[in-house]
């Protein structure tokens, strides 16, 4: 198996599974685009995977032992009155069954399909149980964000180039395109924005429209709407004009005109995805207009359509990096907490987990708690940009709920991040979260198979942000690779253990993830993070460490949460050990809460985690014969990528600050290696030693080349 079909894959369940099954299937709508009819082609494919029974099809029928999928209104048309006992929602679905009667009602044709796969994942999970409930998701806007630009590649893209565009345009074959919304509409994701945030404006000119178009065409049956991001400056660059100040009249008329071109050829067109400001993009603040200036410009345009806009929040200035009272993580709070109040009502504001950039350890992002009349939704990040891109395992869902779980406590009240996104906390029409995906032309969409357990999980989580992380996984192992207990048990451990070994060999304490800031973003580097205009500083020198961001004596950023939670973080005693350096600048020798210091548990960190990514190797070898061997062979190859590298990175970051702060290991082991054969020191043929710089990426910084 290639890992083309993903969860998606219907194999046949082992003997002795005989539950009762719909004689027959009934699709209450047959037109070919509609979501209902991809729910009918969907079951009986399911149905003849796992069962191998061929059901029929129709329009009409007799409910008793037929699986009945349609909206609640096709229903009472088709049998008189709707059986449907709980609210439902936008997207909503109910799930009635009873052996070989089943309905699959949707308050809409998407929640149909939504509830179909619903059924069919469990029959393939082998749980025949009777149910009847209804499920309504926890927000309305569940979208993915896609990479990809106009010439095929992606950024921080993983998985092989672009599903969507080649050369400047869009592809002519669309499978792929097809196949993936069939993934994201059985994980019930309704939006794809298929162009990277940093946005080329030939996306919108009159041929790519067309050519989006058609993607836009093959989401629709599965319910998949069709975002773009936008280059801020297309007016000029586009439209030819002199500026694109968002307050021009030109300008507007510019985007007026776009829009209704994008409408013309998409009538359910999802909405605009901007990042404006940021790393260089244009943006309003060209020309001193506000970011609500700029994020109304496109909801007025678009608003007539009933379209949204995501706005990004991850604006800042590249920093002076001798200017130490400068903090990039005070930039979204600084820029959007004085315009709460200002944004249209069809504009959200997407805000990425933490006030860095996807690290693998950050507080929540205090923007959640400084807008309280602006709809907000959570940035999230599947493709594993800054942990390590899909060549570790990183079970991600345990990470963003630290985030979605965390209470800001606004106003001294219970103020989850989860409850701000989906708009309940603070009475918000809209809200959500976008997750960035960047699959690719690769049979595994995102270059490893473990890496797919992400992707499921945030469909999983955007539907219901309290869902277990662990029973989420082993759905998804249970789709992936079959029922038996050890492969489930096996990955379940694995996983689980994945996340905390990466922060443990890849920066400790809240100091981020420190790899290569300046280029690659994959193996370490700690001592770029010091040396460049990024802000993702760790302030490391030969006494002590940790940025200093309380208001007392650092960058000020802790007050910028509501009092309790900046209480707790202005305080060395009462901050969390693993945000310590993320508030406080601390001798090495400073005592943790766990009674270690600041060095020893650096130390003893990474050769934990290195050694838990040791045991991974052992522990897929165990699963031999119990998959299939192409899948077996890919992933093992993995694990020993990661085995190695969790040396590498060990090696290089204790042997960095060992170096840095003069302090050796109390159980000996940093620069010691009794039995590792250094590779200068082998007998080489056609190889020849060579002096890395920086001195950290090689032991005894020395390479072979
Ligand atoms: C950073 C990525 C960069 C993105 C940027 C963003 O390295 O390629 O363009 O985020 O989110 O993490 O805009």
């Amino acid at each position: 198996e290639n890992g083309l079909h993903a969860w998606l894959r219907y194999a046949p369940l082992p003997q002795g599974h005989n539950p009762p099954l719909p004689l027959s299937i009934i699709a209450l709508s047959s037109s070919t685009n509609s979501p209902v009819n991809t729910a009918g082609q969907e079951l009986q494919k399911g149905i003849q995977g796992i069962f191998g029974k061929q059901l029929s099809v129709f329009n009409t029928g007799k409910e008793t032992s037929s699986a009945v999928v349609g909206t609640v209104s096709q229903f009472q048309k088709a049998f008189g009155s709707s059986p449907v006992k709980d609210k439902l929602e936008e997207d909503g679905f109910w799930l009635n069954v009873k052996g070989s009667t089943v309905q699959i009602l949707g308050q809409n044709e998407r929640g149909a399909l939504y509830g179909a796969f619903e059924y069919l994942s469990m029959l393939a999970q082998g749980n025949f149980s009777n149910v009847e409930y209804a499920t309504n998701p926890a927000a309305p806007v569940r979208w993915i964000n896609s990479w990809d630009n106009m010439d095929g590649s992606i950024t921080r893209g993983f998985g092989g180039n672009s599903i969507f565009f080649a050369d400047g345009h869009v592809v002519s074959n669309l499978t792929r395109a097809s196949e993936y919304a069939r993934l994201l509409s059985s994980i019930r994701i309704n939006a794809a924005v298929v162009n990277d945030v940093n946005a080329n404006f030939t996306t919108i000119n009159p041929e790519n429209i067309q050519g989006v178009g058609r993607i836009a065409d093959v989401f629709r049956p599965y319910g998949i709407q069709l975002g773009l991001s936008l280059d801020f400056a297309s007016p000029m660059e586009l439209g030819n004009l002199s500026t694109y100040d968002p307050l021009d009249p030109g300008v507007i008329v510019f985007w007026d005109d776009i829009t209704k071109q994008i409408y013309d050829r998409i009538p359910d067109f999802a909405g605009y995805l901007v990042k404006a400001d940021s790393e260089g993009t244009p943006g309003p603040l060209v020309y001193n207009r506000t970011l609500a200036d700029g994020a109304n410009l496109f909801a007025k345009a678009i608003k007539p359509f009933g379209g949204i806009v995501m706005y990004r929040a991850f604006v800042y200035n590249l920093l002076n990096e001798s200017d130490w009272t400068a903090d990039r993580a005070n930039a979204a709070v600084d820029y959007f907490q004085p315009l709460d109040g200002q944004f249209d009502d069809n504009v959200i504001v997407q805000i990425k987990y933490g006030p860095i950039d996807f690290q693998v350890r950050e507080p929540a992002s205090p923007l959640f708690a400084n807008l309280l009349e602006t709809n907000t939704a959570i940035e999230l990040q599947v493709a594993q940009e800054y942990l390590g891109q899909q060549c570790h395992l990183v079970y991600l869902p345990p990470l963003w709920r630290t985030i979605l779980d965390f209470d800001l406590r606004v106003q001294n009240q219970s103020t989850f991040v989860r409850n701000v996104i989906t708009g309940e906390r603070f009475e918000r029409p809209l809200g959500g979260s976008a997750a960035v995906v960047n699959v690719g032309l690769n049979d595994t969409w995102l270059g490893s198979h473990l890496a797919m357990s992400n992707l499921y999980a945030y469909g999983r989580l955007a539907w219901d942000w309290t869902s277990d992380s662990e029973e989420i996984l082993q759905d998804w192992t249970r789709l992936t690779f079959g029922l038996d207990q050890t492969v489930i048990d096996t990955i379940t451990q694995m996983s689980m253990a994945s996340w905390p070994a990466y922060e443990n060999y890849s920066g400790n304490l809240g100091e981020q993830t420190l790899n290569d800031i300046l280029y690659t973003h994959f193996g370490p580097n700690p001592q770029t993070l010091d040396n460049t205009p990024w802000g993702q500083w760790t302030r490391a020198d030969h006494t002590s460490i940790g940025m200093d961001r309380t208001v007392s004596n650092g960058t000020g950023f802790s007050g910028q949460y509501p009092p309790e939670v900046a209480e707790m973080y202005e305080n060395l005693d009462t901050t969390p050990d693993n945000l310590l350096l993320w508030f406080h600048h601390v001798n090495y020798s400073q005592k943790l809460q766990s009674g270690k210091t600041v060095i020893q548990h650096f130390y003893d960190a990474h050769y934990e985690g290195a050694e838990t990514a040791q045991n991974f190797v052992t522990m897929w070898q165990s699963l031999q014969g119990k998959i299939d061997d192409e899948r077996f062979e890919d992933v093992l190859f993995r694990q020993v990528f990661q085995a190695g590298h969790s040396i590498v990175w060990r090696d290089a970051i204790v042997n960095f600050y060992n170096n840095i702060s003069g302090i050796p290991d109390d159980a000996g082991r940093v620069g010691h290696h009794p039995f590792r054969i250094e590779a200068e020191s082998m007998e080489l043929s056609g190889y020849e030693p060579y002096v890395v710089s920086p001195f950290e990426a090689a032991s005894n910084s020395i390479a072979i080349v």
